[in-house]
């Protein structure tokens, strides 16, 4: 466990599954360099857990090198937080699998997330994608962590790392510090531009969907142009009703650092061609300083490995901590 004279410490974890989106950024990502200052941070480059789906190896690797560049755009700093790629910290895997064994499979079946996954890509169901969220539990739980940024839609994993860090700790004396969820009330679940029922999702196939952080201002333009709204006329915070106009108004309220209903007053009378280009340069403004940032940081891939070196060396440190205490419990001789 965390001693009181320690910092407690934040993990938080995106896949290099795509190139990241404003729902990333907005849900989980802009939050996370505000917590270097009070917290130990460790933010991960979840590569594992990209194989659930398939992946081209060339494309996995660039993306993974862009998450890194996205994370320091974004204003994390690798000397003060710890910046890695989960491949590169075997303990990942190791625990992974014991926790594996502290779960049951009626637990695996509930995640709507393995649900929704399943139903996408129906041929190919595989192992991986059902024990996501244990190798998730395992990210967590080998740092101690005391809180983990996430979007909405992680909040099902982050209760099953939670029930698995009480359950072994009931077993074995306390192990784990259980971890807690921290979930902005704005910006949580960003939803898709074009079927705003659905979430905002990196990997989606149709690109009319998102808006990523790394996109041109000319095409974040069009895209919130194009965005689905109703056939009403009215700019009301409505989700249930009006779910496209609803979503842009949060998008808005949370780019600009105002609440829902600030940002309906803003727009009471506009006409929705005038409110989705607001919306539109609002995100621009927003995205313009992170993008050139970024681009400088990903011509320098040299820079970039020695980060990934460095910060995996001492995630590894402390991960090999947990990992020991754990096999010792269990019964592994050491
Ligand atoms: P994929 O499409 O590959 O499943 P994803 O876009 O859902 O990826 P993740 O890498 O799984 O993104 O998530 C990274 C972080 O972003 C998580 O904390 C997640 O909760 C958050 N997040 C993802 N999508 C959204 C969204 N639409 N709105 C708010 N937060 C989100
Ligand atoms: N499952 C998460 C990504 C993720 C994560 C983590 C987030 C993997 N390990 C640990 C927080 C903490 C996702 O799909 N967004």
């Amino acid at each position: 466990m965390n001693t009181n004279t320690e910092k407690q410490r934040i993990f938080s974890g995106i896949q290099p599954s795509g190139n990241i989106t404003l729902g990333n950024y907005l849900g989980a990502l802009r939050h996370f360099p505000e917590l270097q200052d009070d917290y130990e941070c460790l933010y991960c480059i979840v590569d594992m857990h990209t194989l659930t789906v398939r992946q081209d190896p060339e494309l996995l690797k660039e993306r993974s090198y862009s998450l890194l560049s996205l994370y320091m755009a974004c204003g994390l700093d690798p000397d003060r937080s710890i910046l890695f790629v989960q491949s590169h910290v075997h303990q990942h895997a190791e625990l992974s699998w014991i926790l594996g064994c502290y779960t049951y499979m009626g637990e695996l079946n509930r995640m709507t997330q393995f649900k929704d996954k399943s139903a996408k890509h129906a041929d190919n169901i595989n192992a991986g994608l059902y024990t996501y969220p244990v190798l998730m539990a395992a990210d967590i739980l080998l740092y101690q962590s005391r809180f983990v940024p996430i979007g909405n839609d992680q909040k099902q994993h982050l209760e099953l790392a939670r029930d698995i860090a009480i359950r072994f700790n009931k077993l074995y004396g306390e192990t784990f510090t259980v971890p807690e969820p921290l979930i902005s009330k704005q910006g949580a679940r960003i939803m898709s531009l074009q079927e705003p029922d659905r979430k905002m999702s990196k990997s989606d196939t149709n690109s009319g969907n998102f808006v990523l952080v790394t996109e041109e201002p000319d095409s974040i333009m069009k895209k919130f142009k194009r965005a689905v709204t109703d056939s009403g006329s009215e700019v009301r915070f409505d989700p249930e009703n009006k779910p496209g106009i609803s979503n842009l108004l949060n998008i808005y309220a949370t780019v600009k650092g105002i609440t829902t209903e600030d940002a309906e007053k803003e727009f009471a009378g506009s006409r929705y061609g005038d409110f989705k280009m607001a919306v539109g340069s609002a995100v621009c403004d927003c995205l313009a300083p992170i993008r050139e940032k970024y681009e400088l940081l990903m011509s320098d891939r040299a820079q970039l490995d020695g980060i990934l070196g460095r910060n995996a060396e001492r995630a590894r440190e402390i991960a090999e901590i947990t990992k020991k205490d754990v096999y010792r419990r269990v019964g592994f001789i050491l």
